[in-house]
């Protein structure tokens, strides 16, 4: 017997040993040796795909006090720190070989002094805890899309939300045999105060590294910083789909289904908090995903499957009449894991925008809380968190697509790229093609910033296809990929910017939430070939009288002329301020820039221009209708 599997019959019961050692993976028992060796935990458990295996995760998330049980069965409830409460990017930092760069935009740490540096903090960290050690698969198992992936972590809660947003993988490790191509994350959730919430959150570290496909995170509990197949992966992804030729986007997928029962999938590109759940959700249409995707080239065709199958959300703002889907899966029986709301004495939740007024009091992410209680800092602490969330299983949604688990994807008509942005874009706009479409509005996505990263809200920034958190290779190398992506697809899906946030000059929303759902019905017509539509300067627009059809069917409501104009009107100056903005980013932060580009934003301005000098500064849409 080698070394590996010596210490590892030392270290672990018969059963946990057996069921590890049945895959027979040498990388993945070093992976688990090390492991138990750093963090030195009092046991560990190995978890196959049986129900058994799984309710054990969740039950001990119970027991250490992670998760508690709401009155709806099925339900929990769990809490982060008061100030772990969403990504932290600064503390989030690839490891780099020294002499390798990614640009300066992403954080990074020296290889050698990065991995010291986190493995002493992962020393002795899971003493008198459970190590377990969790398999699951990204994207669809037995698929091409298949990753596997292995998480070892002393939070049952961080498990058994994985066991909520991802499949199984422990069968799928079982078939790749002794290959070296997984996924590797270490967690730890650091030593926890009374409230079993993360107490070193200064010792807070998310390390990735990159050609090891291996990340470590410590001292927190917040989802996105420690659920490795989230975020983390997303950053694998990425880099290693820019090795092998194909793409990994943080976009939902959905299905929109158009005239004569035709369903019409696209994928859409938001940054956090600004519609991109609820356009997956939108009623009447079919989810696949809500975060992140991964697109291959199949038999010509752009093919899309869900990295995850579960949903973690923001909860915000979700009640029967916004979210009437989510709303039911959050009220009724099945598994859901609440986060930084609110329960009372009833052990009901309460967040901010549920639809019914919460009670003055109860226990949330501030421990018992009362209205108007301040914080540290003398802010109010509001009911929920505003990044509260809730992570369900997509099966228990009504409107789950019945090909969520096509080993084949599905093949996607249409990107969808939006933003946060009160006073430049059309709510919905059609690029004249992939290439305008990748540049004009992927790359030149700015948002105003949101709860659902760390730092002040409402700051317009530059977020490229809303993936600049998480992209872990140079930017312009990731622009040319999307570029190049599609040669040798015969029809390459259409490309539409949307903006749900417009405002007027006395900052009123131009547009009702519902809204949404005529934008991409109108799409949905337009990959079809189904809709004219006027050209603009920088892309194609519905006409009004297809709008007007489409808010009666979908909306029951009139749309006037009036409404048509005021949010379809062209704003030249800030489409070039904006234009300006975007070229001195990638001139002066983005080294690797393709030439093309600055063409491209040369090539709009100029449209924009000679259009200024014809129309004015505010163009009608029904004046380059009647041009
Ligand atoms: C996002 O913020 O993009 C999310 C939630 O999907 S998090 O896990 O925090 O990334
Ligand atoms: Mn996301």
């Amino acid at each position: 017997m080698d070394k590996v599997k010596e210490f590892l019959k030392d270290n672990l019961t018969t059963e946990d040993y057996d069921k590890l050692t049945a895959v027979d993976n040498p990388k993945m028992h070093t992976f688990v040796a090390d492991a138990i060796e750093l963090c030195r935990p009092d046991s560990v458990f190995v978890c196959t795909d049986s129900t058994e295996d799984i309710a054990y995760i969740a039950d001990l998330a119970i027991k250490n006090g992670e998760e508690k049980k709401l009155a709806i069965p099925g339900h929990t409830i769990h809490f982060d720190g008061y100030y772990d409460q969403a990504r932290d990017k600064s503390r989030t930092k690839f490891l780099l070989p020294a002499g390798s760069d990614l640009g300066a935009s992403l954080g990074s740490i020296e290889k050698s002094a990065g991995v010291e540096e986190v493995r002493a903090l992962f020393k002795e960290a899971m003493a008198g805890k459970e190590l377990l050690v969790c398999f699951y698969c990204l994207g669809p198992t037995d698929s091409v899309f298949s990753i596997p992936c292995i998480q070892i972590t002393d939070s049952p809660y961080v498990a058994h939300s994985e066991f909520i947003l991802y499949r199984t993988g422990y069968e799928q490790f079982k078939k790749i045999g002794k290959s070296e191509e997984f996924f590797r994350f270490l967690h730890s959730e650091g030593e926890l105060d009374e409230r079993k919430v993360s107490k070193n959150i200064d010792g807070r570290r998310i390390y990735i590294d990159l050609e090891e496909e291996l990340v470590y995170s410590l001292n927190t509990q917040y989802a996105g910083n420690t659920i490795g197949l989230k975020k983390p992966a997303l950053r694998l992804g990425i880099h290693r789909a820019s090795k092998k030729g194909w793409l990994c986007e943080h976009m939902f997928v959905l299905g929109a289904h158009g005239p004569g029962g035709r369903v019409t999938y696209f994928t859409g590109a938001f940054p956090s908090a600004c519609g991109k759940t609820s356009t997956a959700m939108l009623t009447g249409q079919t989810i696949i995903g809500d975060d992140i995707a991964y697109f291959r080239k199949i038999n010509g065709k752009v093919h899309s499957v869900n990295v995850e199958k579960g949903i973690f959300g923001i909860i915000r703002d979700v009640n029967p009449k916004d979210d009437p889907i989510i709303y039911d899966a959050l009220t009724k029986p099945c598994e859901v894991i609440f986060s930084n709301v609110m329960y009372d004495d009833k052990l009901k939740p309460y967040w901010l925008g549920m639809g019914i007024e919460p009670p003055d009091e109860g226990i949330n992410h501030s421990g018992p809380w009362r209205k108007g209680n301040k914080d540290a800092d003398g802010n109010e602490i509001s009911v929920s968190h505003r990044n509260a969330r809730y992570c369900l299983n997509i099966v228990d949604l009504q409107n789950r697509d019945q090909r969520i688990d096509d080993p084949q994807g599905v093949p996607v008509g249409g990107f969808i790229y939006g933003g946060r942005d009160s006073d430049t874009w059309v709510p919905i706009e059609e690029a004249f093609n992939w290439t305008e479409g990748i540049i004009g509005k992927g790359a030149s996505i700015e948002s105003e910033t949101t709860a659902a990263t760390l730092g002040k809200e409402g700051v317009r920034k530059f977020n490229l296809m809303s993936n600049l958190d998480f992209l872990s290779i140079p930017l312009g190398r990731y622009i040319r990929n999307n570029l190049d992506f599609i040669e040798a697809v015969e029809t390459p899906p259409k490309i539409f910017s949307v903006n749900y946030f417009l405002k007027d000059k006395n900052g009123k929303y131009l547009n009702g939430m519902a809204d949404k759902k005529v934008w991409i019905m109108w799409a949905e017509l337009r990959v079809n070939g189904d809709a004219d539509a006027i050209e603009t300067p920088t892309g194609l627009i519905p006409k009004h009288k297809d709008l007007e059809k489409l808010f009666k069917e979908h909306l029951d409501q009139q749309y006037s002329r009036d409404d048509y104009v005021r949010q379809f009107t062209i704003r030249i100056p800030e489409t070039l301020s904006k234009l300006d903005r975007i070229e001195n980013i990638y001139k002066q932060d983005v080294p690797d820039t393709p030439q093309i580009v600055f063409d491209t934003i040369a090539e709009l301005r100029k449209r924009l221009k000679e259009a200024q000098n014809k129309y004015g500064d505010y163009i009608s849409p029904f004046d380059l209708e009647n041009k």
